[in-house]
């Protein structure tokens, strides 16, 4: 591969898995043990809010108790010596990027340690239960939801996304399945746009066939590895 300038780095729950997160679709995954459509939709919401609440409070309860690992400590390490453009896009709802220190990072589905008023819009640091629908911070509204993206909603940062990917010479995805669009497109667009593509996952994902390259093995050992390589 040339020499690179400006890295997308686009990373999805296998990057958190040593760290003990959940992933979706793996063996014991969440979406094995809950219903998309009942715990990431609107329309599940607005039909059983508390069960939604519920699943969000345990998950946003159990990140507070995991580490970063090495593949998030090397890319924050890659985020703080990278001297071209670089941005970690991340499908994840964890803050292990930012606790591993890395900062050029655009959460597109949202963050669970925020909480988000539909009265008055404003998004609040958040580390406690909803479930007793708290008031909110700035309006007192008892209208809080998680700040996540849920499917059909739109992801967030989309414009500073695509406004990376035509400026990048290299995408890298870390973690992912590529079972979820629009993050499951990006490598494409990467690919249209003339950047050179590297896949560092445990598997084979859905778009394995689009990626220039492709390491198989834990994020841990590979991402270390790679960032070594580009620092070298
Ligand atoms: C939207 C937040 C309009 C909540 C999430 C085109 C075609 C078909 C369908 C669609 C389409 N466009 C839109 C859709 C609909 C839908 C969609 O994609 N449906 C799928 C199911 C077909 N998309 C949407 O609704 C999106 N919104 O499209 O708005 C629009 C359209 C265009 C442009 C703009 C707007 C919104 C989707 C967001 C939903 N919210 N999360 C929450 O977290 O609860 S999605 C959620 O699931 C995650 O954020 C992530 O995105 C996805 C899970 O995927 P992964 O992270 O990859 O995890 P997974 O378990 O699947 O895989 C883990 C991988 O890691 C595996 O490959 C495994 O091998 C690997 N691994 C495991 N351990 C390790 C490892 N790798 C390395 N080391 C290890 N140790």
């Amino acid at each position: 591969m040339r020499e690179h300038k400006n890295i997308v780095i686009l990373t999805g729950a296998g990057i958190s898995a040593e760290s003990g997160i959940d992933t979706f679709r793996s063996a014991g995954g969440l979406w094995e043990k809950h219903r998309v459509e009942d715990v990431a939709t609107p329309e599940g919401f607005a039909r059983d809010p508390e069960l939604v609440l519920r699943f969000y409070d345990m998950r946003r309860e159990a990140i507070q108790t995991k580490q970063p690992n090495p593949a998030h400590h090397a890319l924050a390490r890659l985020d703080a010596d990278w001297a071209g453009e670089l941005l970690i896009v991340t499908q994840n709802v964890d803050d292990l990027h930012e606790r591993a220190g890395a900062k050029r990072v655009l959460h597109m589905h949202g963050e669970h340690l925020n909480a988000w008023c539909t009265s008055c819009d404003v998004r609040s640091p958040w580390t406690a239960p909803l479930i007793d629908r708290p008031p909110c911070p700035v309006c007192a509204a008892r209208t809080l939801r998680p700040d996540v993206v849920w499917f059909g909603e739109m992801p967030y940062g989309m414009d500073r996304i695509y406004a990376a990917l035509r400026t990048c010479d290299l995408f890298v995805s870390i973690g992912t399945s590529g079972a979820v669009y629009p993050a499951a497109g990006f490598v494409q667009n990467a690919v249209e746009l003339g950047a050179d593509t590297l896949e560092l996952n445990l598997e084979r994902s859905q778009g394995s066939g689009m990626f220039h390259q492709t390491r198989l093995g834990p994020a841990s050992e590979l991402v270390p590895a790679w960032v070594e390589e580009m620092l070298a």
